[in-house]
C-alpha cells in the first residue's frame, strides 16, 4: 500500500543528534505555550482522523471501527496531556536551616519503541506525555506498520511543534531500535512490544544506565462466578480475547468460569462467537480483521494443532487474507501450553474452577500480569479477588482496561512502569532536590 524508506543505524545517529540539538530550545518552551502546541497537534490528528483511522486498518489490518476509536482516543491523549507542562509540580519539604524544594525535570532525548497492534495509540501513550514533560523525543514504529507515525510527524510540524522536537525513524528493531537502546544521547527508552525483546532491551540500557519503560505480554484472566450474570458474561467475554484479532496485549485468553456453570456459559458464547462478524477491515460492520501477517498466523495456528481440544470456532471469509478464526479450547488445563503462553491471535481457553480460592490461585499462576476482569454479583468477592489477582489493570463486570485518565502497566513480567493517567509524566522526568540556605548572610 505504500513504499517508505529504510533507516538504519546512521539515520538513529542523525536523529538522536536532531532531538539533542532541539532539545535546550523546547524545555525553555513556556508551559503554557508548550500545551498550546500539544493542543494544535490533537486539533491536527482530528482534523485527519477519517484518513489515518483508514490508514491504520489498511496497514494493520484491523476493524475501520476499531481504528476510528483508537485514533479517537489518540486525540485525547494529546488533549489530556496538554495540561502536563502545567502540572509537573515538585513540593517543598520541611528542613533545618533553610528550604527545600524539588523540581521535576525533563530528561532530554527520549527513544520511543512501539509494536505494530495498536500503532499510532501506543505510540501517543508515550509521546504526549513525553513531549508534554519538556522531553525530545524520537519514535520508531514497527516496521510492519510506520504509516501513522509518519502522519503525525506531519502534523506535528504543522502545529508549531518546532523541528528536531519529534524524529520518527523508519527501520528494523534489530539494527534501529537496538541502536537508539545503545545509544549514549538517549537518556531514556520507552518499549512496548514482546517480553522477550523488553529483556533484551532492559539489558542493553543497563550499559548507559538508561532509564527504561516496559509494556509486555500478558496472559490475563476473565474470572467468570457462578453468581454472576452468566449470560451477560458469556456475550461480552469473547470481545477481551478476539478484540483486534487477540493480537492485544490486554487480551483475557483464559477464561476461568466456575464449573457450576460452565454448560451455561459456553452454550452462549458459542452463540456469541459464531455470530461474530470477521472479515474485510474496512467495512464498517466488521467486528475481527485478519492477523498481521503469514508468519504470525503460523505461530498462532502451532498452538491448534488438531481439533481435539477446539470446543468451538467463528467462521473467516472465503479467499486471500491471513485469516483465523476465533477459536475456543474448553476445557483446558492452566498447565497446557495453550493457557501458559501469549498466543497474541484469537484462541481462548476456557479454564473450569472450583471456588475463590482456586480462581485466584489459576488466575495467578502465570509469569505475566498485565489486565484481567472478575465477573460476580457479590460485591465483597469482586473486591476481595481484585486485591488478590497480581495484575496491573483489572476490571469489574466489564472488558475494560484502557483509559487516557487511568494507570495502565504489568506486573512481574508484564513490564516495569506505568503509561496514561497522571502517573505516565513522572516516567519522563527527573526529580531534582534543591536545599535553599536561609541562614543569616547566606
Ligand atoms: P516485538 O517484536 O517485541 O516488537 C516491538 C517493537 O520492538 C517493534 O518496533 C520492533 O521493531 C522493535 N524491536 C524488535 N527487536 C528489537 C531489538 N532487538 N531492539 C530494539 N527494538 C526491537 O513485538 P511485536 O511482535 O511487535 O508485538 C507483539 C508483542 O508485543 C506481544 O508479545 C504483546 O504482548 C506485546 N505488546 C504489549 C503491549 C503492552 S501495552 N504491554 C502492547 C502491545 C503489544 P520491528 O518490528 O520494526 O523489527
Amino acid at each position: 500500500m505504500a513504499e517508505v524508506p529504510r533507516a538504519g543505524t546512521g539515520e538513529v545517529d542523525a536523529a538522536v543528534a536532531a532531538a539533542r540539538d532541539a532539545f535546550p530550545a523546547w524545555r525553555a518552551v513556556a508551559p503554557g505555550d508548550r500545551a498550546a502546541i500539544m493542543r494544535a497537534i490533537a486539533d491536527g490528528i482530528e482534523a485527519k482522523l477519517d484518513t489515518i483511522a483508514r490508514i491504520e486498518a489498511r496497514n494493520a489490518g484491523k476493524p475501520i471501527s476499531d481504528a476510528n476509536g483508537e485514533i479517537g482516543m489518540v486525540v485525547e491523549t494529546f488533549r489530556y496531556y496538554a495540561a502536563g507542562p502545567e502540572r509537573l509540580l515538585g513540593k517543598t519539604i520541611p528542613v533545618a536551616g533553610g528550604v527545600d524544594f524539588t523540581f521535576r525535570e525533563p530528561m532530554g532525548v527520549v527513544g520511543l519503541i512501539v509494536p505494530w497492534n495498536f500503532p499510532l495509540a501506543i505510540a501517543s501513550w508515550k509521546v504526549a506525555p513525553a513531549l508534554a514533560a519538556g522531553n525530545t523525543v524520537v519514535l520508531k514504529p514497527a516496521e510492519l506498520t510506520p504509516l501513522s507515525a509518519l502522519e503525525l510527524e506531519k502534523i506535528a510540524l504543522e502545529a508549531g511543534l518546532p523541528e528536531g522536537v519529534l524524529n520518527v525513524v523508519v527501520g528494523p528493531g534489530s539494527t534501529c531500535g537496538q541502536r537508539m537502546v545503545e545509544h549514549p544521547d538517549i537518556n531514556k527508552i520507552a518499549f512496548t512490544g514482546s517480553t522477550e525483546v523488553g529483556r533484551s532491551i532492559a539489558e542493553g540500557a543497563a550499559g548507559t544506565i538508561k532509564r527504561v519503560t516496559l509494556e509486555l505480554g500478558g496472559k490475563s484472566a476473565a474470572v467468570v462466578f457462578a453468581d454472576a450474570d452468566i449470560d451477560k458474561a458469556a456475550a461480552a467475554v469473547p470481545y477481551a480475547v478476539f478484540g483486534n484479532a487477540g493480537q492485544d496485549c490486554c487480551a483475557r485468553s483464559r477464561i476461568l468460569v466456575e464449573r457450576s456453570q460452565l454448560d451455561r456459559f459456553l452454550e452462549v458464547m458459542e452463540g456469541t462467537v459464531k455470530a461474530m462478524r470477521v472479515g474485510d477491515p474496512l467495512d464498517s460492520s466488521t467486528e475481527m480483521g485478519p492477523l498481521i501477517s503469514a508468519s504470525h498466523r503460523e505461530a498462532v495456528a502451532s498452538f491448534v494443532p488438531d481439533e481435539r481440544n477446539v470446543a468451538f470456532r467463528g467462521g473467516v471469509p472465503e479467499g486471500p487474507g491471513y485469516w483465523f478464526p476465533p477459536t475456543v479450547l474448553a476445557p483446558v488445563s492452566n498447565t497446557e501450553r495453550a493457557a501458559r503462553e501469549e498466543i497474541f491471535g484469537p484462541v481462548a481457553c476456557v479454564i473450569p474452577f472450583d471456588g475463590e480460592e482456586e480462581a485466584v490461585r489459576i488466575a495467578n499462576d502465570t509469569e505475566y500480569g498485565l489486565s484481567g476482569s472478575i465477573w460476580t454479583r457479590d460485591g465483597g468477592r469482586a473486591l476481595r479477588v481484585a486485591r488478590a489477582i497480581d495484575t496491573g489493570v483489572l476490571s469489574i463486570n466489564s472488558n475494560s482496561s484502557v483509559r487516557v485518565s487511568t494507570p495502565f502497566g504489568g506486573f512481574k513480567q508484564s513490564g516495569i512502569g506505568r503509561e496514561l493517567g497522571p502517573d505516565a509524566l513522572d516516567h519522563y522526568t527527573e526529580v531534582k532536590n534543591v536545599y535553599y540556605s536561609t541562614e543569616e548572610g547566606s
